[in-house]
């Protein structure tokens, strides 16, 4: 799946671009089936909530455990895309579920996902781009993702000692160009550039909110120092071949 001329050009202006409806209700009800048994999983790739050690907050590297996920990582309308906005071949650098229980899913304080990267894998430039999975409807009340649009037109914001962005920095962001909440129904794709500013709240309400991410980087970003565990930071930098557009439907075994 190629993204239009007029697509690319919103997600440069913006740094990020909603696309509806980009995975069937069939095929998200896969992608829901399995979330069980990533959930099942125990592990250093899974993360508790600080206020809840019986929550997941995150559960890093599926597609390296999980078939399903395995597939969805090398999805044609992910994989195309991520090319065209990093204008290059890419490789899977991280993927993570955020589940975001009911009641119990935890807040995102303001960041760039890239500071992250540079403070922990030492990565040098920004050239990898995010692409969010809905797998639930997210609306104003389950705790939806909120970016500043526009923001990665300010560069990296170095924060060597946190992943949290000064809130004096946020203030000034956002009196520039304001905050937009991205709600979707489940399907939805959010690619998104890794230094757009982003937060969310805690889930108070009773409904889940879960988005699954890859983080797509562009072969040719390769310094990288690989200090963390492959499902922090995998520097694998083979390109990805992507699937056939069946893929998340075809019979096991269809694709290797
Ligand atoms: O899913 C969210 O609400 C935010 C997650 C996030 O910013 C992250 O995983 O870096």
């Amino acid at each position: 799946m190629q993204l239009s001329a007029e697509q690319l050009a919103r997600y440069d202006r913006d740094g990020y671009l909603l696309v509806h409806g980009l995975f069937a209700p069939d095929e998200v009800d896969l992608l829901r089936g399995t979330v069980p048994q990533l959930m099942a999983r125990q592990g250093p790739e899974v993360l508790l909530e600080e206020s809840d050690a019986a929550s997941v907050k995150i559960i890093f590297g599926a597609h390296f455990f999980n078939d399903v996920y395995r597939t969805l990582s090398r999805h044609p309308r992910l994989v195309q895309p991520s090319e065209q906005i990093v204008g290059d071949r890419v490789h899977i650098f991280q993927s993570r579920l955020n589940p975001k229980l009911g009641f119990t899913g935890g807040g995102w304080g303001w960041h760039q996902d890239f500071n992250q990267w540079w403070r922990f894998d030492g990565m040098k430039r920004p050239h990898a781009a995010l692409a969010g999975i809905f797998l639930d409807e997210i609306n104003a009340c389950n705790g939806p993702l909120l970016v500043i649009p526009g923001s990665h037109h300010a560069g990296h914001l170095p924060q060597p000692g946190q992943m949290e962005l000064d809130t004096r920095l946020v203030e000034q962001l956002v009196s520039d160009r304001g905050i937009d909440p991205i709600l979707a129904r489940p399907g939805a794709v959010l690619f998104f550039h890794s230094l757009l500013v982003h937060a969310s709240a805690p889930n108070v309400s009773p409904w889940p909110r879960r988005i699954f991410y890859f983080a797509y980087n562009a072969v040719s970003n390769r310094d990288i120092q690989p200090l963390r565990a492959r499902h922090h930071c995998d520097t694998d930098q083979t390109p990805i071949e992507a699937l056939g557009d069946d893929c998340l439907r075809a019979p096991a075994g269809t694709y290797s």
